[in-house]
């Protein structure tokens, strides 16, 4: 990603996003927007920085380590810069929701955590500034929160399979978020820091902390190692936070209960960095189109050609009123430096405009991943295009 051009390191784990890097997470982010929405989620923004107090209600001020940053204000106030939100929360919620009336809720954010991490590595992968999506279920009894809990699964497969991506959900430990099950959904990659288990006869999966032995506990043999990166994270909490902090509503008896939580996390920035990992080859990124900073990279050969430099732009506004995403490289480079460029960043669609090709009428059309180049007319090429990178219209009624 640095050499791509995508991030600058500030300081270890901390990064800049620049502007093509800025891209990718966005459409991580949207995608994630529209699929919590279509699960009922509601978005929110919690702040960053979080006092001690709240932590000291649940206990995790004293459990949570190092990795929790922590510092005072000109009052002496202790706080602490967030490395998640269920205390910020469950205080929210405990002021707001008093009656089982106004559950269930799922709400979410966007937002930049931090955690101090020891060994901050592999850029976005392992940050101590990081974007995450958290989001947080309260249900009225535990078989809302089951409910919940499947929605959000469900909700995280589309959202990898939109990213375009090879995944598998794995049991997994909760650690210090703690609860009562997890699930961790891993991108399946060689280089993943993780490793995990699966089986080839039934769908069992665990992370190998999860996993006991070398057999499928439901007994259909052997299992297989794979590596993976752990984009996603999910929590059956139970009453933990709710209990702790005391966030209790009253059900429908007028009698007092605890909601019922759990907790979802996505690495937004790690998603990106994940999706180079698994879609790469030795002249750089093969972006799935989804996560693309652009979709289409136009490319004239030759800036001092007239007649390339207008093509080009042609080609540019074109494609651009339709609604594609276009890069155009309009810098005074030699050819090889915007081949390997564009080759490094990964676009998956290169519009070649050299003057030989273009004295025929013709472009290149390069498709990154497979490498397979198309001479055809610059109109072929715009119906070329929309065809690839378009969603198709929607069909009219009949
Ligand atoms: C779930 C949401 C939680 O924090 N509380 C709120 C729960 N889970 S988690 O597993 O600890 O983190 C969720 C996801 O965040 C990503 N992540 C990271 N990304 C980059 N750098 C890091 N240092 C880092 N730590 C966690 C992972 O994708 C994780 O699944």
């Amino acid at each position: 990603m640095i050499r791509a051009g995508m991030i600058r390191k500030v300081a270890a784990g901390i990064y800049t996003y620049l502007p093509l890097g800025l891209r990718v997470i966005r459409k991580v982010e949207l995608i994630v927007r529209e699929e919590m929405n279509r699960a009922g989620a509601q978005e929110l923004l919690m702040p960053m920085v979080q006092p001690a107090e709240l932590w000291n209600e649940t206990g995790r001020w004293g459990e949570y380590g190092k990795e929790l940053l922590r510092f005072k204000d000109r009052g002496e106030r202790e706080f602490c810069l967030g490395p998640t939100h269920e205390e910020v929360v469950t205080d929210l919620v405990r002021a707001e929701v008093k009656s089982y009336r106004h559950l269930p809720q799922i709400l979410y954010q966007i937002q930049t955590k931090f955690r101090d991490e020891i060994r901050p590595r592999f850029g976005l992968m392992r940050g101590r500034e990081f974007l995450m999506k958290d989001a947080y279920s309260f249900d009225r009894d535990e078989e809302g929160a089951k409910s919940s809990y499947e929605k959000m699964g469900r909700a995280y497969h589309r959202i990898f399979e939109r990213c375009g991506l090879k995944f598998k959900p794995v049991e997994a430990e909760s650690g210090v978020i703690g609860g009562i099950f997890s699930q961790e959904f891993m991108v399946l990659a060689e280089t993943g820091e993780d490793s995990l288990v699966a089986c080839h006869a039934c769908d069992y999966a665990a992370n190998v902390e999860k996993a006991r032995g070398s057999d499928c506990p439901r007994g259909h043999g052997p299992l297989t190692t794979h590596r993976g990166i752990e984009v996603g994270h999910i929590f059956m909490l139970g009453t933990k936070y709710s209990q702790a902090m005391k966030a209790v509503f009253l059900d429908k008896n007028g009698k007092e209960a605890y909601p019922v939580m759990g907790c979802y996390g996505i690495g937004v920035s790690r998603t990106a960095a994940a999706a180079i990992e698994q879609n790469h080859d030795a002249k750089g990124i093969l972006w799935p189109l989804p996560l693309a900073p652009y979709q289409v990279h136009v490319i004239p050969v030759n800036d001092q050609s007239e007649r390339v430099m207008i093509t080009s732009e042609l080609i540019y506004g074109t494609l651009s009123n339709l609604g594609v995403e276009v890069l155009i490289d309009d810098r005074s480079e030699r050819p090889g430096v915007k081949f390997n460029d564009a080759d490094l960043i990964g676009i998956p669609y290169q519009i070649i405009v050299g003057e030989k090709n273009l004295a025929d009428g013709l472009v290149e059309l390069k498709d990154r991943r497979t490498g397979k180049v198309q001479k055809v007319t610059t109109e072929e090429v715009i119906d070329l295009v929309k065809k690839l990178v378009l969603p198709p219209a929607p069909r009219a009624e009949s």
